[in-house]
């Protein structure tokens, strides 16, 4: 009964809430006591809604309140003019070498819109003219090849859903002080659907001579961005994509073609792809030596460690947002592992101690964002929400002192901990460490 009214309600056009506002009203009035069980609460409601409707009258006569023409067709889309969400940046000394963040609280189900998605630049964004662009397979292989962009559009394409995460998301979270909010603690990740040729496909054209089995990737921006890449990795699930989300890639992602290696740190999907060199060992460049290797506590060094582990965090409530009150809210946030697709969320609102069951929804992908929702009644005291997530492998996600006692905290590279928010008793929001 109370949902067949509510399809009455917004189904019903808004001059004629006037005659149905009684029936209305009075189907809002079960609903939201349902959900608040406040009676009080509920006439403030009825309130809001009587006024609303009291402007669209004098807006115009009841009749042509929505007949107002709107703008015409366009050829290419742009978003309403009311939504704000942005990428947050972080600019350096260098400006070309710096990096935006998604604002992970702001968006809805898995995929990252291309505008929103995080960038990381090493040497700023290249203009590279596709009909110029080459790529370039050669080493240990019987045919060095080179293709342009058209002929890698014209090899078997496939599309698929994966995140991009960078090794430094959540360097911020080691210590006592960590960032403000979800987009500049976990912004260095996004999740698009990629689309190009598999690299095991432009292999066996090149024909990957026998005792090769690294790759030395290379890009075509101003610092040459080069990485070693297994070849067991480039045969499994690499992509050399062309297509972001249903179009092609945006120049900050690496257009005209860049490497998608599903799972694996940011990094070593080099971006505006230009080379890939077959060889027998790693070429231990700048990138993964200097960079993206990881002192631990006993002196020793991590070195390609490229898999991202499994991590979650709550995007909602998360740092700097405000509830408006007691009542009921339902916790959101999202979950990935490089290692596979996501097997369980445990929520918990007590500090950790103890933990729920989140709803995991549907699809949960390989390599993918995934969604959870967990419903909560805020009581109006502080509290402390965490997320924790298990992939099918059987990998959980660490405390912060777990990560520290098995790594030491020389390196802010792949942090996967848990990570908290505190809610105060006002509302307000802030980060609390794992
Ligand atoms: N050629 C090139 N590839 C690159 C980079 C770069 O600076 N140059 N940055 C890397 C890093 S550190 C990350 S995290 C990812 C970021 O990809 P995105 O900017 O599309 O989010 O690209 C990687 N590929
Ligand atoms: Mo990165």
């Amino acid at each position: 009964m109370h949902s067949l009214e509510w399809v009455r309600f917004l189904s019903s056009p808004i001059t004629r809430i006037g005659r149905k506002a009684g029936n209305v009203l009075q189907a809002i009035s079960q609903v939201y006591q349902g959900w608040t069980g406040d009676r009080r609460r509920f006439f403030h409601f009825g309130l809001i809604v009587g006024s609303n409707q009291l402007a669209c009258r004098e807006a115009g006569t009841a009749d042509n309140a929505n007949r107002i023409l709107g703008s015409p067709v366009s050829r290419y889309g742009r978003r309403s003019q009311f939504e704000k969400a942005s990428r947050h940046l972080r600019t350096t000394r260098t400006p070309e070498s710096s990096s935006s963040r998604t604002p992970l609280a702001d968006s809805r189900g898995i995929l990252t819109p291309s505008s929103l998605h995080f960038e990381r630049h090493h040497a700023g964004v290249p203009t590279i003219d596709p009909d110029e662009h080459r790529l370039l397979v050669h080493g240990m292989v019987e045919r060095p090849l080179v293709f342009t962009v058209a002929d890698l559009k014209r090899l078997p394409s496939v599309s698929r859903v994966c995140f991009i995460e960078c090794a430094g998301n959540g360097g911020s979270e080691w210590g006592p002080r960590t960032a403000p909010d979800v987009q500049q603690s976990h912004g260095l990740a996004s999740c698009s659907e990629w689309t190009g040729v598999p690299l095991s496909v432009l292999l066996t054209e090149a024909g990957a001579r026998a005792g090769s089995s690294w790759l030395l990737v290379e890009g075509a921006d101003a610092c040459k961005m080069q990485r070693s890449v297994p070849i067991q990795k480039a045969m499994d699930d690499a992509i050399v994509a062309y297509g972001q989300n249903g179009e092609a890639l945006r120049p900050e992602q690496g257009y005209p073609v860049r490497l998608v290696l599903p799972g694996w740190e940011g990094n070593t999907s080099v971006k505006w792809l230009r080379r890939i060199k077959v060889w027998d060992r790693p070429h231990m460049t700048r990138d993964e030596t200097s960079r993206y290797t990881e002192l631990l506590r006993d002196g020793r060094s991590r070195q390609f460690s490229f898999v991202m582990e499994v991590k979650s965090v709550i995007t909602f409530p998360s740092g700097r947002l405000k509830l408006p009150g007691p009542g009921h809210f339902e916790i959101r946030g999202l979950a990935w592992s490089g290692r596979g697709a996501i097997e369980r969320v445990e929520v918990s609102t007590d500090a950790g101690r103890t933990w729920l069951h989140a709803e995991v929804q549907e699809p949960r992908l390989r390599k993918a964002f995934t969604r959870f929702r967990f419903p909560w009644r805020w009581e109006g005291g502080p509290a402390v929400l965490q997320s924790r997530a298990i992939d099918d492998q059987g990998y959980r996600q660490p405390t912060v002192a777990e990560l520290i006692a098995a790594r030491g905290a020389n390196s802010a590279y792949h942090n996967n901990a848990i990570k908290g928010w505190r809610v105060a008793a006002d509302g307000w929001v802030s980060s609390a460490s794992g």
